[in-house]
């Protein structure tokens, strides 16, 4: 039995549905802060911020996996250092510590590209490069990672982390990322509205489509466990691009959309990230292998939405 925390986030959502269709609704439990109806299947309200709720509800089902995809993102997280600190890591080691009380078999981590500073190379970031963040929510990264190696090698729990680059999904808007403009560009091009971007246009990030993050976050969940050589947390790369890149992908399916750019507090947050990232050590430890290069994600970002506005219109 899986439990997913933070089931209603960006990638929360999505991998809850992927775990539903794989294994079958009964075995998944999706939680969060409450109920948005956005699953058919098991839910609970869980704030993982209270330790003895994770540990009712693991001990209710009889949990054996938890995905924690709780954390506040880059943007918000500096609008309130301190609570986006407290959130972030005191629910992972709550998490951690009824995954130890509560012999849960393995546990998922999600990291970031954040975890990044001025130290680490800016193109094909390595692995284990030397991590000084600049955002809480990176910092909250860093000693993330470092709590699940911790608790790898003092209690033997099986805990597997990924470094997520921007993510771009369709089916849900991401809230308080730097990375959110990549989402939101799409969204503008099918309405055929005017798009401000927040970041200039030369900034390139590292990002990934939905399908591949989750997909990297599933085949990572099922390696043998003799295979994971990285106990803090795997880089994985799905494409780079900036945001004129992007711009000019859409202009080939919306020849009259129109960008300007004015960068703002994420600018900074930006500028202080990767550009590209080195995946090897994924790539040799559990086969890592991205499927959606830049055109892939505009055609099938465009193609969803027009599908989804369709049906709301
Ligand atoms: C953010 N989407 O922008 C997240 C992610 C690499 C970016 O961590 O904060």
């Amino acid at each position: 039995v899986i439990l997913v925390i933070g089931a209603n986030g960006q990638v929360g959502s999505v991998l809850t549905k992927t775990l539903q269709d794989k294994y079958g609704k009964e075995r998944i439990i999706a939680s969060d802060l409450e109920d948005i109806g956005k699953f058919d299947g098991i839910f609970e309200v869980i704030d993982a911020m209270n330790i003895d709720r994770i540990k009712e509800v693991v001990l209710q089902y009889k949990v054996t996996q938890i995905y924690h995809l709780a954390a506040i993102l880059s943007a918000n997280g500096e609008g309130d250092p301190l609570r986006a600190w407290d959130i972030n890591i005191k629910t992972w080691l709550n998490v951690l510590e009824t995954s130890r009380i509560c012999n849960i078999e393995r546990v998922f981590y999600p990291s970031s590209i954040a975890v990044f500073g001025n130290s680490a190379p800016r193109n094909s970031t390595p692995n284990n490069a030397y991590l000084d963040p600049e955002t809480v929510y990176g910092i909250s990264k860093v000693d993330g990672e470092n709590w699940a190696q911790y608790y790898h090698i003092k209690y033997g729990l099986d805990v597997r982390s990924i470094r997520y680059p921007g993510v771009i999904g369709y089916q849900s808007l991401p809230n308080g990322g730097t990375t959110d403009y990549a989402v939101d560009i799409f969204h503008k091009a099918v309405l055929n509205e005017p798009f401000t971007c927040f970041l200039n246009k030369e900034t390139t990030l590292p990002m990934i489509f939905i399908d591949d993050a989750i997909r990297a976050t599933i085949e990572i969940m099922e390696t043998p466990i003799e295979n994971i050589k990285v106990r803090t947390s795997y880089n994985i790369a799905g494409i780079s691009f900036s945001p004129e890149e992007i711009a000019f992908e859409i202009k080939g399916l919306y020849p009259d959309f129109k960008i300007d750019y004015k960068p703002d507090f994420r600018q900074d947050i930006a500028d202080k990230w990767p550009k590209s990232i080195n995946d090897s050590e994924a790539r040799m430890d559990w086969d890592w292998e991205p499927e959606y290069d830049l055109w892939a994600i505009t055609e099938t970002m465009i193609s969803k939405l027009i599908e989804q506005y369709k049906m709301t219109v």
